[in-house]
């Protein structure tokens, strides 16, 4: 095992680097990023980390879903580990942070821990998950689920835009379905989980403070809803129209309205219109819904009523609606222990141990810490990112910022080791 340097700890330079060559690995051109699950390019950035992890001491291997993975061990041992990580996997035309700062912090404090030659009453693990964002196969959390020994073999028929399924995906990647129970670990294999991320909101920074503990993440709900009417001339007169752009075009709009009123986030984010002519009148109109909210009451109440008025929209218009769940993910509560060790990491790294509490808000992102959830206790670092932005290149943080999440979340995890 390589053991670290200790003059030269890992600095958010070096970590803003790696993040950038991380971007690099991308399926879209011209500097924009993609990076989707068991594609070249996923295989691509787990090699990089496993080689990071390795410069760190930590043992590496790849489980059995594809999460590129490395351990240093405690005191003694086999003992059980804090896990600490986040995802390698984006959006389309994404920013560089997402996910991505949260792995690189969880290796770069994991090197500087070794360097210092502090043996911990716990493991450390790092796991760089490859599938938060669903962006491939359409149902999210697919790395941290197989982690959290939730995988559905459901799963296995899902498609991706070019009809390949996750099932010939897994094989093409090297990996063996039928095994994928393998990279389940259980409850006593942690003492917790603790993940950085970027806020991708704008609290931090309208508070003016670059790091912030999460108290709860929001749970999503994501669905597919086809509208379907009558391709027709487009000088059809309107007592002939069936029109399922025009109906769907209703409901989205209705649709936000009610999540504003409801306190809730709606967002459809893609939309695919058949037979796409500028002289037919649609046929078929397909839009994605993503629904989330502070309390999973409240979204799936909204989800009812959501239903409701599309079938109204759909009856008034002689039109037809069909509905199918995409992806549901149920809120997570961090832990009053580990939102503890976080407080305490922060007031560390700004040294204000007698200043105001570090500020706690809610997660409308959702992350792999819900599914690591239920599993262990889960805890997660905020770091500021400029205007909130996320889900897009112009995402950013400043080092400085890094520098801060770096030094809190390496005292947060000294913390629970002294606690
Ligand atoms: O969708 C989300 O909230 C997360 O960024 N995957
Ligand atoms: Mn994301
Ligand atoms: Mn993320
Ligand atoms: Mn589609």
């Amino acid at each position: 095992m390589t053991t670290p340097d200790p003059s030269k700890p890992l600095t958010a330079a070096a970590v803003l680097e790696r993040c950038d060559e991380l971007a690099s690995h991308s399926s879209l051109p011209d500097g924009l990023i993609e990076r989707v699950y068991l594609s070249p390019e996923h295989a691509a950035v787990n090699a990089l980390a496993a080689g990071w992890m390795r410069d760190a001491g930590m043992a590496t291997w790849q489980d059995a879903a594809g999460n590129q993975c490395g351990r240093l061990e405690g005191a003694t041992p086999g003992l059980p580990a804090l896990l600490l990580g986040s995802h390698l996997d984006t959006v389309p035309s994404a920013g560089r942070y997402d996910g991505i700062l949260g792995v690189l912090t969880a290796i770069a404090v994991v090197e500087r821990i070794n360097a210092d030659g502090r043996s911990l009453p716990f493991a450390l693990e790092v796991v760089a998950f490859g599938d938060e964002e669903g962006t491939r196969f359409g149902t999210a959390l697919l790395g941290s689920r197989a982690l959290a020994g939730t995988w559905l073999d459901a799963w296995w028929e899902l498609t991706d835009e070019a009809g390949t399924t996750l099932h010939d995906a897994f094989v093409a990647f090297g990996l063996d379905p039928a095994a994928v129970t393998a990279a389940a670990r259980t409850s006593n294999d942690f003492v917790g989980y603790l993940e950085t991320h970027i806020e991708q909101g704008p609290v931090l920074e309208e508070n003016d403070l670059p790091l912030g503990i999460v108290s709860s993440i929001a749970g999503a709900r994501r669905f597919q809803i086809t509208i379907t009417g009558k391709a027709g001339h487009s000088g059809t007169p309107w007592t002939h129209r069936r029109d399922a752009l025009a109906g769907a075009s209703e409901a989205i709009v209705a649709i936000e309205r009610l999540a504003r009123d409801a306190d809730l986030i709606a967002t459809v984010g893609h939309l695919e219109v058949f037979p796409d002519a500028v002289n037919v009148i649609a046929g078929r109109a397909e839009f994605s819904l993503d629904l989330r909210g502070r309390f999973d009451a409240d979204r799936d109440a909204a989800w009812q009523r959501i239903e409701a008025l599309l079938e109204e929209i759909c009856s008034t218009r002689g039109l037809h609606v069909a509905v199918h769940q995409t992806h549901a993910a149920p809120a997570a509560h961090c832990s009053d222990r580990l939102r503890g060790v976080i407080a305490a990491g922060i007031r560390a790294a700004d040294r204000s141990d007698d200043g105001p509490a570090p500020l706690e808000l809610l997660s409308m992102a959702g992350h792999d810490a819900m599914a690591v959830a239920h599993l262990t206790e889960i805890g997660m670092l905020f770091v500021r990112c400029a205007g909130g932005v996320s889900h897009h290149p112009d995402e950013s943080v400043t080092e400085p910022d890094v520098a801060s999440a770096l030094d809190a979340f390496e005292a947060a995890v000294l913390a629970l080791a002294d606690g």
